[in-house]
């Protein structure tokens, strides 16, 4: 099934994966919540009605498990994070419609009266089982009470998950070599009775429901390939006192698993929506149970909940289909995987706490790399994106344009713009039309910035400032261009940057909210007059990303002493100079789990080349330009190399060349190509043998 573009005459309602109510948020989590609510926000700006819902997901081990540890209730316990949540969200300018969380009473109904559609259907039946149990403390061990192997990959994983391996769910009494997290003992498998869900009987459903479904790719492949390996049933059921009981069930002991009421509460928080605002205001039957468009933005890990047992669930329950599974990457921290126990996190509040405005973080979590991409955080990447991007270009062209329209203007000058900038705005228009119709954040980002970067290019190529006395019309004309193209780069990058956008509106003497019109309002006039503009963005200077650096560094190593690892107890010199060269498999990039065919590989066209020419790039700190000689032609391309390698060194040396990557420009120097390198050190990839230059890797 296909659907219509965006925007459509159903309502609409955006959720995103709903954290655990069980400890402090990190830029992990943003990077989701973020991501939906500009998600939302631009989907308002094409005339989509929209609800943003989302809520905190109090059931389950990972909130019992860490209760206990705190020696908490975990209803106290979860309760006191779901409130810490609330409050800090909005500060990411994250403003969800409706907020609630899984333990509530309409999440509890409405979870109940589902479980007992999906049961009176013919859709549940009772198995007996083989569950973990821990002799010593005498209890069943669900889900993440018990650690062991994977054994579809062979990892360390939980009880329902391969979080480190292959990310696959898992049924219980799958997991190998079971230990109790409870006590670290071997735990046994003992017989219990458990209800079941018919996935298996959706094989076809779903293979359909995939064909239509949009979002990124990654949630589209991997579950076609579980279904070809064979869906198994769904154990709807745990061994524990926390979550909601089974509607009708007597035994205390057992309570529905917490994967079937969390994303139930998506339709609940909808609910409490649309009972808060009227069903006039927003109908969310017809969003769950006639043709509403369901988005559900998610990390990657959890594609086969949102793709396999949510949509079946669904089904089974006669509820509407999900439109979209945009599934987003992961977020490493200085090239190595995001690690709460570590310490290797960038935490909600500590970035708040650092006084950074958080459209800047937004900024920065949209448009670094395409959505399903990981995406790596540091403080050197995000000042330069801050200081190049978001002060150098439209903070610049912003404040310049604005400056330079009061002080010879009082504001907008009286003429109409020019067709040449009305018809630039109106492809950006376009652009970002596109670009939320492919679900593509960065691509909104992207069509903004490049618009405040045309903006710059013609105040250069026109120079106003020479006009005023020689030809104030002239002037005036560049000038109301500048001030058109100002508004514009607002209202399209709102959806990334609602703050700044709204202070910018308020600049340009425009009354009410940027939130409130449409994107066309890109081409209204703005208003005659307005007062002096201050400036949006703030420089983020050397020394701060040093002591930001320091800082996080310094927590990081204080993390790993408290808990040494196995390399650091080696006395033997050789082994301790060994182990800095091999990382450490936690510090790597966890492998890409979808597979490419290989086509797709033989549509990368590598080469052995040489470098004939390295030197430094003025003004960019890390990059270098490289000329280097592929046989049949020497590429320059851009490298980010600088302060990794001797430049001088270079020249002479073999690499290997990405020849058919998009060129791309940067600080105005064109690059054509992609010298390969590894790690954070880049070491640079060669070849050892006589290959001969220009030829081609396979
Ligand atoms: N609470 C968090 C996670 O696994 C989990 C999401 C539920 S979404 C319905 O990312
Ligand atoms: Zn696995």
């Amino acid at each position: 099934m296909s659907h219509d573009p965006y925007p459509t005459d159903e309502p609409a309602v955006v959720t995103c994966g709903l954290p655990y109510a069980n400890g402090d948020l990190h830029i992990g989590h943003l990077r989701g919540y973020i991501g939906a609510d500009a998600f939302t926000r631009a989907l308002e700006t094409l005339g989509q009605q929209t609800a943003y819902v989302s809520g905190s997901d109090m059931h389950g081990t990972p909130v019992a498990v860490n209760a206990e540890s705190d020696g908490v209730d975990p209803e106290e316990f979860a309760l006191r994070w779901h409130e810490q949540y609330r409050e800090t969200f909005p500060r990411f300018n994250v403003e969800f419609d409706n907020y609630g969380h899984t333990h509530d009473e309409t999440n509890t109904e409405l979870t109940r009266e589902i479980v007992r559609t999906l049961d009176e259907e013919g859709y549940v039946y009772e198995d007996e089982i083989l569950v973990a149990y821990d002799p010593i403390a005498d209890d069943y061990l669900p889900d993440r009470y018990v650690v062991g192997t994977c054994p579809y990959c062979g990892e360390k994983a939980r009880g329902d998950e391969c979080d480190e391996g292959c990310q696959r769910h898992l049924e219980p009494g799958e997991i190998e070599e079971p230990r109790s997290v409870r006590t670290d003992n071997p735990a046994e498998y003992r017989e219990r009775t458990h209800k079941f869900f018919r996935v298996s009987e959706f094989a076809e459903y779903l293979t359909d429901f995939l064909d239509g479904l949009e979002g990124t790719s990654n949630a589209r492949n991997q579950p076609r390939q579980w279904i070809e390996e064979g869906l198994q049933d769904w154990c709807l059921t745990r061994d524990m006192e926390w979550g909601i009981d089974y509607p009708g069930e007597t035994d205390e002991d057992i309570v529905l698993y917490v994967w079937v009421d969390a994303p139930i509460e998506y339709i609940a928080s909808t609910k409490q929506y649309a009972e808060r605002v009227g069903s006039d205001e927003y109908d969310w039957e017809r969003v769950w149970k006639e043709d509403g468009e369901i988005i559900h933005v998610i990390g990657r890990d959890i594609i086969q909940h949102h793709t396999i047992f949510w949509p079946a669930m669904l089904e089974a329950a006669g509820y509407n289909a999900p439109r979209a599974v945009a599934a987003t990457g992961f977020i490493t921290i200085n090239g190595k995987g995001l690690s709460t126990s570590r310490n290797r996190a960038v935490w909600a509040n500590e970035y708040l706490e650092e006084g950074f405005h958080p459209d800047l973080l937004r900024y920065y979590l949209t448009t670094t790399g395409g959505l399903q991409q990981d995406v790596d955080f540091s403080w050197d990447a995000f000042q330069e994106k801050v200081n190049g991007e978001l002060v150098g270009t439209v903070g610049n062209f912003w404040y310049r344009s604005l400056l330079f329209a009061h002080r010879n203007f009082e504001g907008t000058p009286e003429t109409d713009v020019s067709r040449e900038v009305e018809t630039r705005i109106e492809e950006a228009i376009v652009e970002v039309r596109e670009a939320i119709n492919d679900y593509s954040l960065r691509g909104v980002g992207q069509a903004a910035t490049r618009l405040a970067q045309f903006g710059n290019e013609y105040i250069q190529r026109n120079e106003p400032w020479k006009l005023t006395d020689e030809d104030p019309d002239a002037a005036a004309q560049v000038i109301r261009d500048c001030v058109q193209l100002a508004k514009a780069v607002g209202v399209l990058l709102y959806p990334i940057t609602p703050e700044k956008s709204q202070t910018l509106w308020e600049q340009i003497g425009e009354d009410g909210d940027v939130a409130d019109v449409r994107i066309e309002a890109a081409l209204d006039s703005p208003p005659r007059h307005f007062e002096e503009p201050g400036e949006l963005f703030e420089k983020l200077d050397d020394d701060r990303v040093d002591e930001l650096n320091d800082a996080l560094r310094s927590r990081i190593d204080a993390a790993a002493s408290d808990e040494p690892s196995p390399d650091e107890t080696e006395s033997d010199d050789t082994a301790a100079d060994e182990s800095e060269t091999m990382a450490e498999t936690d510090d790597l990039e966890p492998l890409a789990d979808n597979r490419i065919s290989f086509e797709d590989f033989q549509a990368v066209d590598i080469r052995v080349g040489r470098i004939e020419v390295a030197e430094g790039i003025d003004g960019a700190d890390d990059l270098a330009r490289l000329e280097v000689d592929i046989g049949f032609e020497t590429r320059q391309v851009v490298a980010g190399i600088k302060r990794l390698h001797d430049l001088d060194e270079l020249p002479g040396q073999r690499c290997v060349l990405l020849a058919n990557m998009e060129p791309a420009e940067l600080f105005g120097v064109e690059s054509n190509g992609m010298v390969l390198a590894a790690g954070d050190d880049a070491d640079l990839l060669t070849t050892h043998g006589d290959a001969q230059l220009g030829e081609k890797i396979r």
